[in-house]
């Protein structure tokens, strides 16, 4: 039992590392306009985001939504798509006191 409790506390503590480095928020968005869905993660943040994202070439944006999706890309969405940010609020999975964009709301970052 205690192997997953000390990789839990292990995963929060790099999320809350990692949000705290530069990154600029660009955004919520009704659509993902040309970013690429990385997939969910059971702890997903938005730090996890971010390293799964940097880790790609030529990245320059990321997103989350549905509190557990991971977008990545080169193109913020198009600027007609921005909606109030209130419309992304449903909590990180993986790290409660983050938001990860809403439920078809996309929650941009510039990386
Ligand atoms: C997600 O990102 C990682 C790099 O961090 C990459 O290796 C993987 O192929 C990506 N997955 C998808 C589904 O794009
Ligand atoms: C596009 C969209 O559904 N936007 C919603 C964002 O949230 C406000 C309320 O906070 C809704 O009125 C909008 O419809």
């Amino acid at each position: 039992m205690k192997q997953p409790h000390t990789f839990l506390a292990t995963t929060l503590l790099v999320s809350i590392s990692h949000s705290s480095t530069a990154m600029e928020f660009a955004g919520c968005y009704s659509e993902p306009g040309e970013l690429i869905n990385n997939g969910t993660y059971m702890f997903q943040s938005i730090g996890y985001c971010r390293d799964r994202c940097l880790a790609q070439e030529d990245i320059s944006h990321m997103a989350l939504e549905g509190g557990n999706r991971c977008y990545c890309g080169t193109n913020a969405p198009p600027a007609r798509a921005i909606v109030e940010s209130s419309n992304c609020s449903l909590p990180c999975v993986g790290y409660a006191l983050e938001t990860c964009g809403g439920d078809g709301f996309w929650q941009v970052y510039l990386i």
